[in-house]
């Protein structure tokens, strides 16, 4: 038997490709966040806990997953039994309210270690996987419409991307919505053109805004309004025929069954570390079949590690009708991993080794780690 040995907790500052402009921050760099949870037989499993915009998009921030994990989370877990994820998962549940992010990177880590020991793919512990490759969107986000259209035109024709997402909600509604319009002019017939207001919207901006945005052509509609307003995100998805997806209102199993039960989405946008960790975002994805709500694979811009996480957990669960958007480490200026996750024909390919398939070159983590 295998024991947790020692946590040790990387926030890496890797610069992104572009400013990456949101609703609630703009990015130029990404914090990336890692847990290297090192168990007494010499096996490292590593999971991911990162965030965007500081404490700008939810309640944890790169810091404060570093302090948590280390002060409350490593005491609890030095020792126990390595091959006993769950069971070591359930003693944090006890003790440790929410710090959804933090728990989800341990999870990944003690998964991704006894995938290496039992010589399996994360998938494979996870059930088996249903497909070797998932549909990506971009994210189209650099603030200027010209330049987005560009973007996604040599994102087409590299092959690399036929759905893109263009993020709004800093600007006016009538700015935003004319921006998209003409983004979706230019691809129309050739790409899925989807927007995500991350919560910028008041009911009102809502209706106006997704009124002028379905005319133009947007098939999906994720977090226009406040994540918490489940009566809101309803009459929007009663009112409109393009579908409306939740992001931030979901933060695990309990906020997926309000929602599924209330009928105030049409889509779920599934994120491993919102939800607080793979097993958790699994039952996410369980009520939304049982509530006959589609899914869509969510990131939060993680870079390889987070990203190969949540490619085995949606690949072994039920499919994502609106694929998924795990280009995560694609927006980074960097590489991290040892061997980069493969990208082609629109797809993200389902890494193939033991535990998540994917390592962390320690020597190049070194170049952007805080000290
Ligand atoms: C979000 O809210 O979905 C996902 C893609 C992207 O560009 O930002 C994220 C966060
Ligand atoms: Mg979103």
């Amino acid at each position: 038997m295998a024991r947790i040995d020692k946590i040790e907790v990387v926030i890496a500052d890797v610069p992104t490709i572009r400013q990456h402009v949101l609703a609630m921050a703009t990015m130029t760099t990404q914090a990336i966040v890692l847990v290297f949870i090192r168990c007494d037989d010499g096996i490292v499993g590593v999971g991911e806990a990162t965030t965007i915009g500081g404490l700008a998009y939810g309640e944890e921030s790169p810091e404060g997953v570093k302090l948590a994990i280390e002060t409350y989370f490593a005491p609890l877990l030095i020792g126990l039994d390595a091959d006993r994820p769950a069971a070591a998962m359930a003693l944090l549940d006890r003790h440790i309210v929410g710090n959804r992010f933090a728990k989800c990177a341990v999870e990944t880590g003690l998964l991704d270690a006894l995938g290496q020991r039992t010589g399996l793919p994360l998938s494979e512990l996870l059930g088996g996987r249903r497909c070797d490759a998932l549909p990506v969107a971009w994210t189209l986000a650099s603030g200027e419409t010209v330049r987005d259209i560009e973007e996604g035109e040599a994102m087409l024709a590299a092959c690399r991307h036929n759905m893109f997402k263009i993020k709004i909600g800093k600007r006016e509604v009538a700015d935003d919505c004319a921006h998209v319009a003409a983004i979706a002019r230019a691809f129309e017939g050739r790409a899925s053109v989807r927007v995500d207001v991350n919560q910028h919207w008041t009911r009102a901006q809502a209706a106006d805004g997704i009124a002028r945005l379905q005319d133009a052509g947007v098939a999906l509609i994720e977090q226009p309004i406040d994540g918490q307003d489940v009566a809101g995100l309803r009459a929007l998805c009663e009112r409109f025929d393009c579908a409306i997806m939740a992001d931030e209102a979901l933060t695990g199993p309990a906020s997926a069954w309000r929602f599924a039960t209330a009928a105030a989405a049409d889509v779920f946008s599934i994120k491993i570390a919102q939800s607080g960790g793979l097993a958790a975002a699994a039952k996410v994805c369980a009520i939304a079949e049982a509530g006959h709500v589609a899914l869509y694979g969510g990131t939060m811009l993680e870079g390889g590690i987070g990203t190969a996480a949540s490619a085995h957990l949606f690949a072994a669960g039920p499919a994502m009708e609106w694929g998924t958007e795990l280009f995560g480490p694609l927006l980074l200026a960097d590489e991290l991993l040892e061997e980069p996750l493969h990208y082609r024909d629109f797809m993200l390919q389902l890494p193939v080794g033991p535990g998540l398939g994917v390592r962390i070159d320690r020597a190049r983590l070194d170049r952007f780690a805080r000290n």
